[in-house]
């Protein structure tokens, strides 16, 4: 990339490197750095050895068989996700133990051993039995995070009916556009969910969602909010506590095969309608065993929480399988994180006195824009692992994480993967790896990934290419529901036999892999590679700046111009001044080439609801265009204020 003018020594924190501390390492469930190489010799065996952790109704003929780009793992196994996650715990004196701690927004807060949850999955299990699900049939999961969300995935698990969840999040009709494409005819909903203070209406959008032709039978309503006690509809609507009143407690699970779909979810392409990821048992429940047991170095008495919404596969992943196949005890919270107050996440680590935190790098950003008198209310010293996911991490903001949650003394995780890849693949082994703030690291032993040029070669250390996975992995998806052909369009045209993840990349000299943020964020300026990311890194590294965007806007001497959108601290003045002395911070930190050519203040940055930029706004926005699909905004409003400041002059 661009050389560095340096100047500013003391910022340039990529030079930074944190080895794994003595103490870490002696305890880490993984510290022998041989693993890598043995993995990749064997991978098979290398999975197959956690797969043995699991439990088995019958074990396995055949490890892997691959047709690319159909792979089937664990071949002729059977088994059951909800036996793996509770059963097996109960043996022992973990069946006493806190599986679930959940807290709504409110401050309710609730705690369910092991034991617990079996009860009341196997009730549910029942329940949904009694309503004629049977293997094979799909169910919609529209809730808030409320217990009964694991609760209702594993009795889906548990009788073999895969589960589409929606986040609670999308409207009535992303909803119905899920529902039909999975012909679900049973929709698990609850009156509504706590956040900011307010009531989601989710039984409306439910309804209408509904509407007209549908092939919903049954709607499951949980009462929470208590907004919808007159909103029944009989014949079609039960209450979730009406059902699962008299149902026995015990549930046999069914036998699942292997290669049975244990859930699909949907994830929004880059065109035309949502796909919906289809995962499937005995690979998905290897891939995050495996990952949840060493990325996090998960330990008996842990108190882990990742602070996702289970509608998104972070959760699915991180809350529910992987936590549960491991008997860990895993923390649930309902709302937003400002509510009452900016101190709501630390309350929560110190209250329950977390060991394991794993949030995301917009949620760090905001907590560093809100300042540290927050985290410093709290005693955070429970903690000894912190996480990142679901976009590349500016080296300032996994410094700030590091050194204002973490007090200096917690490896940082920055783990990369997709809904597609179902479990982790990019990151480090906190016992083993050396860290460098904004570099996801390696592959997990037994994942083999690469940087490719457009025609397919790999581009070597210091290369920037599309980063791409070699070889398949348990947790890999294996279909898009429906649609074999537009999963072999998406992710295996490009490169024959070769998984495209439609994520720029680069691989520095030390091997390290650096996440340059998708393929179509990368701006081309005068024939320099600029990656938003960089960009972005270098204003926030700013003491000014809150948060920023980039975006490449077409430029006819070259090519593409950068445009930067900036959110500043709360005590900043936005003026002219400090647009010139942000586009010469930039200049200076990565190079003249990257200087910022417009520099727009917004008040918030236009997001997905799962925090992810949506850089194509800020594009129509810079380039006075009508404004595209917003379907998908946490907060329309953020967009159209923009617009009003910025956009449409003609
Ligand atoms: C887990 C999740 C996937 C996309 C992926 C990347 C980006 C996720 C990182 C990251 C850089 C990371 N699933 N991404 N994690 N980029 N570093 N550690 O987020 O399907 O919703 O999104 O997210 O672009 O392709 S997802």
């Amino acid at each position: 990339m661009v050389e560095n003018t340096g100047g500013i020594e003391a910022l340039l924190h990529e030079d930074r490197t944190f080895p794994p501390s003595e103490e870490f390492r002696k305890q880490a469930n993984i510290s022998d750095p041989n693993v890598y190489e043995e993995a990749r010799r064997d991978p098979e065996a290398f999975w197959a050895k956690f797969a043995e952790e699991l439990d088995w109704f019958k074990k396995w003929d055949k490890v892997l068989e691959w047709n690319p780009p159909f792979a089937k793992w664990f071949v002729g196994g059977k088994l059951n996700v909800s036996y793996n996650c509770l059963d097996r715990h109960l043996k022992s004196a973990r069946k006493n133990k806190a599986a679930i701690i959940w807290e709504g927004e409110p401050g309710d807060w609730a705690v369910y051993t092991y034991r617990d949850l079996y009860r009341e999955v196997c009730k549910f299990a029942n329940g949904l039995k009694s309503l004629g699900v049977k293997k094979g049939d799909r169910v919609t999961i529209y809730l808030p995070m409320v217990p009964e969300l694991p609760i209702a995935m594993l009795a889906c698990a548990r009788i073999g009916a895969p589960h589409s969840v929606v986040f609670g999040g999308f409207s009535a009709e992303s909803l119905r556009d899920r529902i039909n494409d999975s012909q679900s005819r049973v929709m698990i909903t609850a009156d509504g969910g706590y956040r900011r203070g307010n009531v989601v209406p989710l039984k409306q959008n439910a309804d209408d969602s509904v509407t007209g032709e549908t092939p919903v039978e049954h709607v499951v309503v949980v009462r929470r909010t208590g907004t919808a006690d007159d909103k029944m509809m009989s014949g079609r609507d039960i209450w979730w506590h009406d059902l699962v009143a008299d149902q026995p407690l015990t549930c046999e699970p069914e036998h699942m095969d292997s290669e049975d779909m244990l859930y699909m979810l949907y994830t929004s392409g880059t065109t035309g309608k949502p796909k919906g990821i289809v995962h499937t048992t005995g690979g998905y429940l290897t891939g995050t065993y495996a990952t949840t047991k060493w990325v996090f170095d998960l330990k008996e008495d842990d108190v882990y929480w990742c602070t996702a919404d289970i509608g998104w596969v972070t959760g699915h992943s991180y809350i529910v399988y992987g936590p549960l196949a491991n008997g860990a005890t895993s923390v649930m919270y309902e709302g937003s994180p400002d509510y009452p107050d900016r101190d709501r996440f630390w309350s929560i680590v110190e209250k329950y006195a977390c060991t394991i935190l794993y949030t995301a790098p917009t949620a760090i950003r905001t907590f560093m824009r809100w300042g540290e008198e927050y985290p410093a209310k709290h005693d955070m010293s429970s903690l000894r692992l912190l996480g990142s996911v679901g976009e590349p991490i500016n080296p300032e903001a996994w410094v700030w994480y590091w050194q204002t949650i973490g007090g200096g003394r917690c490896p940082v995780v920055d783990t990369w993967w997709q809904t597609e890849t179902g479990s982790i693949l990019i990151t480090p082994l906190p016992g083993i790896t050396t860290l460098k703030p904004g570099s996801a690291t390696h592959t997990f032993p037994g994942v083999e990934a690469d940087v490719l040029d457009e025609a397919g070669n790999s581009v070597g250390p210091g290369g920037g290419g599309y980063l791409v996975l070699t070889k398949p992995w348990p947790a890999m998806l294996r279909n898009i529901y429906g649609d074999p052909e537009r999963f072999k369009e998406t992710y295996w045209s490009k490169y024959p036999n070769i998984y495209f993840a439609g994520d720029g990349a680069k691989i520095d000299e030390e091997g390290y892999y650096w996440l340059l943020g998708r393929v179509d964020d990368v701006i081309n300026v005068a024939a320099h590679r600029v990656s938003t990311m960089e960009v972005e890194s270098a204003l926030v590294d700013n003491p000014k700046v809150a948060e920023a965007a980039c975006i490449g806007r077409t430029d006819e001497i070259k090519g593409q111009a950068i445009v930067a959108f900036v959110t500043i601290k709360d005590n900043v003045t936005a003026s002219d001044a400090l647009i010139a002395e942000l586009k010469q911070h930039v200049a200076t930190k990565i190079g003249p080439i990257c200087r910022p050519d417009d520099i727009y203040f917004a008040a918030e940055l236009p997001k997905t609801r799962s925090g992810k930029i949506m850089r194509r706004l800020l594009r129509d926005v810079a380039e006075g265009r009508t404004l595209g699909d917003t379907t998908t905004l946490a907060d329309p409003a953020v967009v159209q204020s923009l617009k009003e400041q910025y956009g449409d002059e003609d």
